[in-house]
């Protein structure tokens, strides 16, 4: 049924074999996750419950602010618990998904015993029991429906609609950075769905905030020959960012789209690029942020976040990265031509 997946069986076995003596699992995602990895944590905490009876808890730090992923926990009614608020050491088992160790991004201080994930390698894990890492992949949920299959599973709707929102937002409809497989699983998992919940998830009702964020964005957003730049200030939610450059790459003409702005005291930047080939994203942000904080990603979206800027200091380290984004990104003689969305 699903091809792609023979490449890979050995390592889903590796990895039953790996949890099958735990008692109860902890499963954590990156900070303020999205549909990919709330979906990835989620089939595996089905997987832990169906084919082993046994505990499993999922985890995160952060926000999940957008609405449509707040509905995707909400309609499927999906447990996550805040990490701070969980004692790690009750757990015998502790997988991460959809992101590294190394990454930075999520709340974990040791190494757990299994990560599972599709972003470019930072560095290899050899002290991590099971890794699996498919950087080619688009999503994922892609590599956990695969998991699933192998282990002989059976989804539920909520599992297989989750799943499949997961596929299809960190690939965009399977429109950029996909595999086979991702398509596989795809079709896979289409006629599972719960369509009527999936509806419920893809269009939610928008708060407020929602609009006064977006008209904000509208008017803070510049143009530089395709590179869209939007300093959005003060967030009410971090993942506000990754919203506003997904949607600002949609301008006719766009081929780089980046949003920055602060939650708390925090930096939160957003890259998108409908052009790799002329500067991959996840490179692009690791370059910009240095060691000022955590930047990853694949080549066409990537993020970044630099902790602790003190107020007075903002105005002046969004004039560097915007600088050295432009300098990165075209060619010196177009980078003066700058002018307002609206
Ligand atoms: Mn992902």
């Amino acid at each position: 049924m699903l091809a792609a997946q023979d490449n890979y069986r050995d390592r889903v076995f590796h990895f039953l074999d790996v949890i099958k003596g735990s008692r109860n699992c902890l499963i954590v995602t990156h900070n303020n996750p999205d549909p990919d990895a709330v979906a990835s944590a989620y089939g595996l905490a089905h997987l832990f419950k169906t084919k082993f009876k046994k505990e499993a808890v999922i985890a995160y730090k952060g926000i999940v602010g957008r609405a449509e992923n707040r509905a995707l926990i909400d309609v499927l009614q999906i447990d996550m618990a805040k990490f701070y608020k969980l004692n790690v050491k009750k757990f015998d088992c502790v997988i991460l998904v959809d992101t590294q160790f190394t990454a930075h991004n999520h709340p974990l201080k040791s190494p757990p015993d299994a990560v599972i994930d599709h972003h470019n390698i930072i560095k290899t894990e050899s002290q991590i029991p099971h890794v699996d890492f498919r950087p080619e992949y688009g999503a994922c949920s892609t590599i956990i429906t695969e998991y699933l299959v192998i282990a002989g599973v059976d989804l539920t709707p909520q599992v297989a609609t989750a799943l499949f929102y997961g596929i299809k937002t960190d690939t965009r409809d399977l429109s950029r950075k996909r595999t086979d497989a991702d398509v596989e699983a795809y079709q896979f998992l289409f006629p599972l769905v719960d369509r009527e919940s999936l509806a419920k998830i893809e269009y939610p009702k928008l708060p407020i905030e929602y609009f006064r964020s977006f008209y904000r964005a509208l008017e803070n957003t510049e143009l530089y020959d395709g590179v869209v730049i939007s300093k959005l200030g003060d967030l009410h939610r971090p993942d506000l960012v990754a919203e506003i450059a997904e949607l600002m790459l949609r301008l006719e003409g766009a081929r780089f789209a980046i949003a920055i702005g602060f939650y708390r005291k925090d930096l939160y930047l957003s890259f998108r690029t409908e052009a790799p080939e002329e500067a991959d994203a996840a490179l692009v942000v690791r370059e910009i942020v240095g060691d000022m904080g955590s930047a990853g990603g694949h080549n066409v979206m990537a993020g970044a976040f630099i902790p602790n800027v003190p107020v007075e200091k903002r105005d002046e380290l969004i004039g560097q990265i915007v600088e050295r984004l432009l300098s990165m990104l075209l060619p010196e003689n177009k980078k003066l031509r700058k002018s307002k969305l609206v």
